[in-house]
């Protein structure tokens, strides 16, 4: 079959919840994509910061495979030999006391905004059920009922409603208008380190520090949701870092898995992950061992392939390299680590028809609030790579 028949296919039999490239991908190796022609591709968008390790990579695919011939799901009525590990190498790589493994990043942020009302209903003694949580404007947590009730994009909540009551809206990077939104009956404040969807937006510096303190002050729990920054995205093990934070909760997912298996998780201390008793929260796959082994493998690769250090550098490379291209298009280049965006003026018409050009240049990205292009290539990119790309980008961001 050829593209135009796969995407006929689609067109035809499923939902259109997407407006896709058109490019088929059949096969991934590393940081390289192929489609239904062949043709080669670097991937630019890594599934989301979902491939931090780069597709298929061998040792997590090996762990997949190991323990898929072994056992894959038990329910979490009986223990399984994976879950445990994954509980202590979480713990020793992360710092936190524990964890709780779901699926995808909504559940986790899901998870997280449960956890948070019972602590403030539990510990902190909110009246129940008054517990408030501030969310940033411009945020992006996924797309269930209730945390699309807090988004401020149209497009995630059209038609949604009924909303989930208790959120509050704050803008993003102030940390002042943050504290002005706390009351009494706050639980906690939910925030991205960096804004992914919305455009790759980095606050201002010491704005989570700031955020730190004031939840302190306030006995606000602060949530961090990495499941796209964290991992070693932006340089570091976890966003939060750059600024010496440690949130209360942290949220991860996408590579926890390597991008091999819908694994994300919830981080806390004790005091925190301690109040949910057995059979107040769960889900058919959390846990599972056949995700544990894989999460495993994933985190392995990250430590051994010193993956962290790679964004770090490569990233501040690949981000000098761009602000020194010569575009009438660009308007501003920014980010951290591997976890980059190029935001390009109104007059340039939009990022898509940019994207598409890249694609024709055998690079694919996903361009992100219309006009920023996001650069954010698997961790293993390697220096060489990243200069073979920049000519492409650079004939990319200078069409007419
Ligand atoms: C889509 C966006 C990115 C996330 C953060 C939670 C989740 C995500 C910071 C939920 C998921 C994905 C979802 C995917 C596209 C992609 C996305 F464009 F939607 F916003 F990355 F920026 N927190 N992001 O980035 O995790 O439930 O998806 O596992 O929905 O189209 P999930």
């Amino acid at each position: 079959m050829k593209t135009e028949d796969y995407i006929a296919l689609e067109e035809q039999y499923g939902a259109h919840n997407y407006n896709p490239l058109d490019v088929v991908i059949t096969r991934g190796e590393g940081v390289w994509l192929y489609d239904a022609e062949g043709k080669r591709y670097l991937d630019c968008l890594s599934a989301y910061s979902a491939v931090n390790q780069g597709h298929v990579h061998p040792k997590i695919l090996e762990a997949l495979q190991t323990q898929a011939a072994r056992l894959t799901l038990t329910s979490r009525a009986f223990h399984n030999d994976q879950l445990p590990l994954l509980y202590k190498e979480l713990h020793d790589m992360t710092g936190y006391e524990m964890s709780l493994p779901m699926n995808s990043g909504t559940e986790a942020v899901e998870t997280a905004l449960k956890l948070a009302r019972k602590w403030a209903y539990q510990v902190k003694g909110v009246p129940r059920y008054d517990a408030e949580i501030i969310t940033c404007e411009g945020n992006f947590h996924g797309r269930s009922i209730s945390v699309v009730t807090f988004s401020d994009e149209e497009l995630y909540r059209n038609d949604f409603g009924p909303f989930t009551p208790g959120f509050i809206i704050a803008p993003y990077g102030d940390a002042p208008a943050i504290e002005a939104a706390i009351t009494p009956n706050t639980a906690a404040v939910l925030v991205e380190p960096i804004q992914g969807e919305n455009g790759v937006i980095l606050p201002p510096e010491g704005y989570l520090q700031r955020l730190s303190q004031i939840c302190d002050q306030h006995s606000v729990l602060l949530i961090a949701d990495e499941i796209q920054t964290g991992l070693g995205r932006t340089g570091r093990l976890f966003a939060s870092e750059h600024e010496g934070v440690r949130p209360d909760m942290l949220i991860i997912g996408k590579a926890l898995s390597g991008g091999f298996y819908p694994v994300s998780a919830v981080l806390a201390d004790k005091a925190i992950m301690g109040l949910f008793t057995p059979g107040e929260h769960g889900s058919t796959f959390g846990g599972n061992p056949l995700g544990a082994a894989i999460a495993r493998a994933a985190l392995q690769v990250i430590q051994e392939e010193k993956l962290i250090e790679n964004a770090s550098i490569l990233g501040e490379y690949f981000i000098e390299q761009l602000v020194e291209i010569p575009s009438p298009h660009v308007k501003e280049v920014r980010g951290k680590g591997l976890m980059i965006g190029v935001e390009l003026s109104p007059e340039a018409g939009g990022a898509r028809r940019f994207a598409e050009a890249l694609q024709k240049d055998g690079i694919l990205l996903k361009e992100t609030h219309e006009h920023v292009l996001r650069f954010a290539p698997p961790l293993v990119i390697e220096r060489e790579t990243i200069d073979w790309a920049l000519p492409h980008i650079r004939r990319a961001l200078n069409i007419p």
